[in-house]
């Protein structure tokens, strides 16, 4: 096998967003996009000679292509092994807890999460580091820097590596190791969690639903919930993976997971539903006629944690990235705990969970985690949900509305304005910096400003700085408006408004929530005056 090494040019663009490079199907499959990348990966993080690696992937279109490619490239830079999911499948936790188990060097995932997938739709690259978790920016600004200085790359002229069957093979001098994706994986979750009080419930006639989405939970969500706990046979819908995930979005969200919605709103609608992502990491939580918010559900499941036996100890402290709702410092100012803000995207998580500060974690946009991994994991929430079901007895929609009776309740919307032209988004944005000051005391939609400023974030482990995270103002009355532009967008700018507002009695909490949450979006389209800059008076998505 002859080992080549090709010229190439930097390619412009490959900067990593918040979960990786992303980018239409059709740009990776330019000549030597991956390649460069790729490259540019081993040279950011001072080569692979001698290393492992764990490679998967949520299974999208061009993942097969893609995965020879980086087995091809790995061997050619004297990597040991690599350690590839079967058919190159791994979902984004099970990869983290792959690269963890098995002590390696890191891993490299292949996903662009919950956008579509197919030849004209979206991929991914994504690196994570020996913790399991997305590299740090200081060394995604390193892969970044790699790109537009590369030169040339290596790969090895070789056939395919068969990823079909589980076994060791080599590649050159690299060992390929095909493992099961979801053994190692349900293993972990078996660890966690109270199994037997789950297959109590089902056995005793409890029902869910889950809906995988044609997308990378099938199998783990049937091995666990029908295998492994006696979830009814035909629990989990859209169980099997395909490339473009049956032409839908794996997003679970109300629009996108609409069999589920459609179950869960019918008279005969089950106990418990739930839906995860195009790679596993997010989750949908849902009772009858009842969608949990994100941020809620992250509250909750902080709040009733010590139901499973890996948290029964209590938790060392918790955290949510700043645009999440403020509910679950609600829960850390009652039970005590340490609660941080991060800027948007898992790594930022990283540093907290490896030093021991922060046991659970949350993001507004359908992520919830804890130390048991260094990834957000969805399966992981659903999980969790049903131990506090089960152990407490109560149902989705009681175990809800007591926390708010406990806690009140932090109303809750993220409006997304979608492919706005970039240079608008960007103006919007510094128009809005541009007059932060002067806003405290503005009195705008019924409310008085209180704070307005820019979110810079120091991490409080390595003390590293990562400035201009979202726009943040706070309203009388426990209102506040967050703006920030989205960092996984492959088409123009995607203008992300969150949108919250803060009650203690009872008797709103049964309100619309877009009612709910009136004076406040009032308040953001006039502060940031949305409409003068984009043209728009009404959002793509409510979430
Ligand atoms: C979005 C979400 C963020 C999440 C990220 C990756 O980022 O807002 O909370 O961590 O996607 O999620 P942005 O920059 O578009 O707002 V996933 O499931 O892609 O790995
Ligand atoms: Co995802």
């Amino acid at each position: 096998m002859e080992r080549l090494t090709i010229a190439t040019q930097p390619i412009e663009g490959q900067k990593p967003g918040t979960s990786g490079l992303r980018k239409k199907t059709r740009v990776f499959m330019e000549h030597h996009y991956v390649e460069n990348f790729v490259q540019s990966i081993w040279n950011g993080i001072g080569g692979v000679e001698g290393k492992t690696l764990v490679l998967g992937g949520d299974g999208r279109y061009f993942s097969q292509p893609a995965s020879q490619v980086i087995l091809r490239m790995a061997a050619a830079s004297g990597a040991a092994k690599v350690i590839v999911g079967q058919n190159a499948i791994l979902s984004t936790p099970a990869a983290s807890n792959l690269i963890r188990k098995r002590g390696t060097d890191g891993g490299i995932i292949l996903s662009a999460s919950h956008n579509p997938g197919g030849i004209d739709e979206d991929f991914g690259i994504k690196f994570n580091t020996p913790n399991g978790g997305p590299a740090p920016e200081e060394i995604t600004e390193r892969i970044f820097a790699a790109t537009k200085t590369l030169t040339e790359y290596h790969i090895l002229e070789a056939q395919d590596v068969d990823l079909t069957t589980i076994g060791t093979t080599t590649l050159g001098d690299m060992e390929v190791e095909v493992v099961d994706p979801v053994a190692d994986y349900a293993e972990l979750m078996e660890s966690l969690f109270d199994f037997d009080a789950i297959r109590k419930m089902f056995n005793g006639g409890f029902r869910m639903v889950f809906d995988a989405m044609h997308a990378v939970t099938g199998p783990y969500a049937t091995e666990i919930l029908e295998n492994r706990l006696g979830a009814a046979k035909g629990s989990v819908l859209n169980a099997t993976p395909l490339p473009d995930f049956g032409g839908g979005h794996p997003d679970p969200n109300p629009v996108w997971a609409k069999d589920l919605m459609r179950i869960m709103h019918s008279p005969d609608a089950p106990e418990f539903g739930a839906a995860s992502d195009g790679d596993g990491d997010r989750n949908m939580i849902t009772g009858p006629s009842m969608f949990v918010a994100p941020s809620d559900s992250v509250a909750i499941l902080a709040a009733n944690a010590t139901a499973a036996p890996a948290y029964a100890d209590g938790l060392k402290g918790v955290a949510r990235s700043m645009p999440t709702s403020r509910a679950l410092d609600e829960v850390a100012k009652a039970r005590g705990l340490d609660c941080y803000e991060t800027p948007t995207g898992w790594k930022f998580f990283g540093n907290l969970l490896d030093e021991g500060r922060i046991t659970i974690c949350g993001e507004e946009s359908a992520g919830t985690g804890s130390d048991h991994v260094r990834e957000k994991d969805g399966l992981w929430a659903v999980l969790l949900w049903l131990n506090i079901l089960a152990q407490s007895g109560k149902g989705v929609v009681a175990l809800v509305n007591d926390h708010w009776r406990e806690f009140g309740r932090n109303f809750y919307s993220r409006h997304d304005f979608e492919a706005i032209e970039t240079e608008k988004a960007e103006a919007l944005m510094a128009d809005l910096r541009g007059r932060l000051g002067d806003l405290p005391g503005t009195e705008v939609a019924g409310r008085t400003v209180e704070t307005a400023d820019e979110f810079d974030y120091t991490d409080p482990v390595d003390g590293s700085v990562s400035k201009a995270q979202g726009l943040r103002i706070t309203l009388s009355g426990g209102g506040r408006i967050v703006l920030r532009l989205s960092g996984t967008g492959t088409a123009g700018a995607t203008l992300r408004v969150y949108l919250e507002d803060r009650s203690e009695d009872p008797a709103t909490f049964g309100q619309d929530l877009q009612k709910a949450l009136a004076a406040v979006q009032e308040a953001a389209h006039v502060l940031a005056r949305i409409e003068h800059h984009t043209g728009r008076k009404e959002p793509d998505v409510r979430a």
